[in-house]
């Protein structure tokens, strides 16, 4: 009789012990971890950075990025930018972080009229090549600084030439 329980007992122990991880692996399966990605613009496709964190740890601030052309408003949770990112609050889910905007001007708006386009690109390649009155037609020389060298030149045209004719391969300028 008493061999019988002791038996039993460890052929229950023994179940439990194998049971026991098996269905604690089954139902939470790399459930301790969330990934948090985050934005340069709400626009944009691509995130500029992630990492994985474990579910329910504070992710902390985010360092302020920079954009010549802007200036930064904060860090959001959503690409209305209406719900504020709140570093003190613990992550819980995989989550989408977008920097928020103001932008000052257009990078190769340099007649200031809101569009970037062949206009631009005629008159910074004129400017660049030295014609006389071409200084006063460039209304703002940080957009015309394409390249962000502090210099506004030859290498400004040509680059904002070849954006105005849909030139994929310079489009990061432009940002
Ligand atoms: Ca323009
Ligand atoms: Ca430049």
């Amino acid at each position: 009789m008493k061999r019988t329980v002791a038996l039993l007992l460890s052929v229950l122990i023994a179940a439990a012990f194998t049971a026991f991880p098996m269905t604690a692996s089954a139902v939470e399966p790399d459930s301790d971890e969330c990934s948090v990605w985050w934005y340069l613009r709400a626009t944009d496709p691509e995130p500029i950075a992630g990492v994985d964190v474990k579910r329910g740890e504070v992710f902390g601030p985010i360092a302020e990025p920079g954009r010549t052309n802007a200036v930064f408003q904060g860090w959001y949770l959503n690409r209305e930018l209406t719900v504020p990112y709140d570093p003190t609050k613990p992550i819980m889910q995989d989550t989408y972080i977008f920097a928020g905007w103001e932008v000052l001007y257009l990078i190769g708006d340099v007649n200031n009229d809101d569009v970037v386009n062949g206009a631009d690109a005629g008159l910074l390649s004129r400017y660049a090549s030295g014609w006389s009155g071409y200084y006063d037609k460039i209304k703002n020389m940080a957009a015309a600084d394409i390249n962000n060298d502090d210099k506004v030149n030859g290498a400004d045209a040509g680059i904002l030439a070849r954006y105005t004719s849909d030139w994929d391969q310079v489009r990061w300028y432009f940002y």
